[in-house]
């Protein structure tokens, strides 16, 4: 295939000069898709074409997505020169006056407000080398407890209830491989097909080996479009449904009870309180006929194997560990964990969703997913980096409460790479107010995005083209992602970036890199002995093996495919149940005469999280050129909204205006807003800033909205 395709672009391209290939990664999704850059200088112009290149885990694949990527890296908007905002206006400068200015601002801020003035905000798309940096740049030369990443706002609900019920966390416990040969599949709040085009395969071999497909979701999707059950539940009820799957399962006896014996905790109690429920009960609740719950938790319980699969449907609420850990209650009550075909899959989210947030740029954490607050942890870290234990500051706070911390005073300067906070926060309106409150405010982007031109100053920073480091991919394989394109005129890698800001700061000994391999090697040493270990993972490895997934404590060790085949993480060996009650969804926005519908809100094929990047890809915006709200008709009428017409949707914190998109496979009291635009169309206006009291996620799938038509006429 790949070769046919180079065959037609070299054949529709007669007078090509030449031709280069560049290795890399798709900038993308957690598939992490391999891929080839073929550059075609052609007179004075190039030609650019993606393919996709034989791995493990894609398989050689690529969705419209990654073909289409170059489009935004060689965007004539890329971010080329150090850009300082002069009255108003951003005015290029050399990094030299660039540096000057975050060493002057850096240190007047510290002085004036206290070490911790100074945040730092990080992300999952940057690579292992560059987010393990950015978490010791803020402990060793910033000396702030206020760091934390985007993550937080995207797996960590997942993260915590993995590790509460098993004791550590990696997205999926077994392989992609097993997806075909499992018997049973529950697909929780996630859209596959849209979200992780690439993994289709591997399900559409599982439908013709007879799997069984269970989706949840409010919505009708291309995901559950492939699924032979779909329960349409009412947006945020999850963790209920969840227990009416287990009190069937446990009535029917599909539980495992030598493996509840000998490797779980807990169950008795869950047991009793699944059994006082009643299924008209969750069926209130969630909107789900008892027959389809009957009918799934059967469906589940009699096979010998089954996976449950997760994403941001379940985990973004402000239940979002409950809600997790009662789907996990499901799979280890059934034994299907640890044995060939069964586990568990948090379908994790950015490039890097995994890797990043097993290095210490979480508030509480230390690399080799370690704990700030544990005094053993912080002297091994210590140790690694050359300081003392007690230099080393204590955990702060999560992404969105930063904000809030600078509403309060208490931050005053903000340092933020590969994010776009004011599109993707809850509550953005508070958010945007909090960034124009910032005395300095480095951002550090391809692009000058929405968050970027409220800065003073932003930093050019190097694409996936130019960009090389390890992204450690949904499956918890790390790869390698060879990246030798140069970089356009001043543009600098990330962790260069933090080195030599480092330098100004006095750090240079502890941030004397040459190279993203440097990096890494003492990334190894500091996760060594940690949950996540990179120890025996080496650049040469990666090469020779295709990637090697974590934990992986030596360099003679395979590194490890599935978890928990003899015994879980916690000290005890054994999974932790827990109750999970059925709130009536209390704690999150309950919709009333006022606000009478639920909007939830996700992702579309085409863009990519707040849009920065697809929205500069031709091929990709054409696909959705604005945002659009998915409505029942029968919804619709009621409100006098006609299809295809500009509708205004509020809630308690504001408003935005967007296209209507009449559609009969949604609920009829959900709404439904992709999040990919900006400004006047950015769904993160409506979203309220509760956040789950565990991980902090915040609640972006269940808002009450009411909508009103911008022009009122009748509608049939
Ligand atoms: N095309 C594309 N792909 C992406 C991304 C992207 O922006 N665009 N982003 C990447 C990232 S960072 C992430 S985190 C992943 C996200 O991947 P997903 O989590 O799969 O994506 P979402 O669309 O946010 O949500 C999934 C589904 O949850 C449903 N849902 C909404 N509310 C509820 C609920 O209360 N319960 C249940 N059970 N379901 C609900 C939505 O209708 C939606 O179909 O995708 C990654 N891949
Ligand atoms: N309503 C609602 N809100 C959501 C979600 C939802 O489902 N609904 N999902 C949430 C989720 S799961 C996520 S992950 C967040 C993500 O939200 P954000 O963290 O805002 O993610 P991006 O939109 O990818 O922003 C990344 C920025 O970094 C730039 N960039 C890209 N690559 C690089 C790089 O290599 N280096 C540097 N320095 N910059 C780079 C891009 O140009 C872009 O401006 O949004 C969350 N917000
Ligand atoms: S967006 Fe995801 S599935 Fe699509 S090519 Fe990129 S990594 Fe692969
Ligand atoms: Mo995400």
């Amino acid at each position: 295939m790949t070769e046919l395709l180079l065959k037609y672009f070299r054949t529709k391209q007669q007078k090509v000069q030449s031709e280069k290939l560049f290795e890399s990664q798709c900038p993308y999704c957690s598939m992490q898709c391999k891929m080839t850059l073929v550059e075609q200088s052609i007179v004075s112009r190039k030609k650019y074409l993606t393919l996709g290149k034989e791995n493990p885990t894609s398989e050689g694949r690529l969705c419209i997505k990654g073909m289409n990527a170059h489009q935004h890296a060689f965007s004539r908007e890329r971010l080329k020169h150090p850009m300082l905002k002069v009255n108003g206006e951003f005015v290029r400068v050399s990094w030299e006056e660039a540096l000057n200015h975050i060493k002057e601002n850096f240190t007047r801020i510290q002085r004036e407000d206290g070490r911790n003035a100074l945040a730092v905000y990080g992300s999952a798309s940057i690579t292992n080398e560059e987010a393990y940096l950015l978490g010791k740049f803020a402990r060793v030369a910033v000396k702030t407890k206020y760091v934390d990443y985007n993550g937080r706002l995207c797996m960590s609900a997942a993260a915590s209830a993995a590790t509460q019920t098993f004791g550590m966390d990696r997205g999926f416990t077994n392989r992609l491989s097993e997806i075909p040969f499992t018997r049973c599949i529950i697909l929780a709040g996630t859209n596959i097909a849209e979200c992780q085009p690439t993994i289709i395969p591997y399900f559409e071999k599982a439908k013709v080996n007879g799997v069984y497909l269970i989706a949840i979701d409010p919505r009708e999707t291309a995901t559950t479009k492939m699924a032979d059950l779909h329960l349409k539940l009412k947006p945020g009820t999850d963790a209920a449904l969840a227990n009416g799957l287990l009190k069937v399962i446990i009535e029917e006896n599909y539980v495992d009870k030598t493996f509840i014996k000998e490797r779980v905790n807990g169950f008795e109690k869950v047991k009793s309180y699944v059994l006082s429920l009643s299924l008209e009960e969750i069926e209130e609740i969630t909107g789900v006929p008892r027959e389809k719950i009957r009918k799934a938790a059967i469906m589940f319980g009699k096979e010998a194997s089954g996976m449950i699969f997760t994403a941001r449907g379940v985990e973004q609420q402000t239940d979002g560990v409950m809600a997790v850990r009662n789907f996990l209650n499901i799979l280890v009550s059934t034994g299907k964990i640890g044995k060939p075909n069964s586990g568990y899959a948090a379908i994790t989210g950015q490039g890097n969703g995994q890797g990043a947030r097993e290095h210490g740029q979480k508030a509480d954490q230390l690399p080799g997913y370690r704990s700030i607050e544990n005094e053993e942890h912080r002297a091994y870290i210590a140790s690694v980096w050359g300081i003392n234990k007690d230099e080393l500051p204590r955990k702060g706070v999560s992404a969105y409460e930063m904000m809030g911390k600078i509403h309060e005073g208490e931050i005053t300067g903000l340092f933020l790479m590969c994010s776009n906070p004011i599109v993707s926060n809850p509550n953005a309106h508070f958010v945007k107010e909090a960034l124009k409150k910032l005395k300095f405010f480095v951002v550090v982007d391809l692009f000058i995005s929405e968050t970027a031109r409220l800065a003073d100053l932003i930093l050019p920073s190097s694409s996936y083209l130019e960009d090389e480091g390890t992204m450690t991919n949904l499956e918890g394989r790390v790869t390698l992602r060879e990246a030798s394109y140069p970089c356009p005129d001043e543009v600098k890698h990330d962790w260069q970036i933090i080195c030599e800001i480092a330098r100004v700061l006095g750090k240079r000994d502890h941030f004397s890199f040459s190279s993203a391999e440097d990096i890494f090697n003492e990334l190894r040493m500091a996760s060594r002995g940690g949950i996540a270990d990179y120890y025996g993972i080496t650049y040469e490895r990666i090469r020779n093996e295709g990637g090697i997934l974590w934990p992986c404590p030596d360099t003679n060790h395979k590194g490890t495919d599935v978890l928990f085949e003899n015994s879980f993480a916690h000290e005890n060996g054994k999974a932790a149940m827990v109750v999970v009650p059925n709130l009536p969804v209390i704690h999150k926005e309950m919709v009333n005469d006022e606000f009478p519908l639920y909007l939830t809100t996700g992702r579309v094929m085409s863009h990519y999280l707040t849009g920065v990047q697809t929205r500069k890809s031709a091929a990709l915006a054409a696909r959705n050129v604005e945002a659009f709200m998915e409505i029942h008709p029968v919804t619709a009428k009621k409100y006098r909204i006609s299809d295809q017409s500009l509708v205004k949707i509020e809630s308690r914190r504001g408003s935005i205006i967007v296209r209507s998109k009449w559609s009969e496979t949604i609920r009829n009291d959900t709404v439904f807003v992709p999040f990919h635009w900006a400004d006047s169309q950015n769904v993160n206006l409506l979203v309220s800033d509760k956040l789950d009291p565990d991980c902090k996620m915040p609640g972006f799938k269940v808002s009450a909205v009411r909508i009103s038509p911008i022009v009122d006429f009748p509608v049939n």
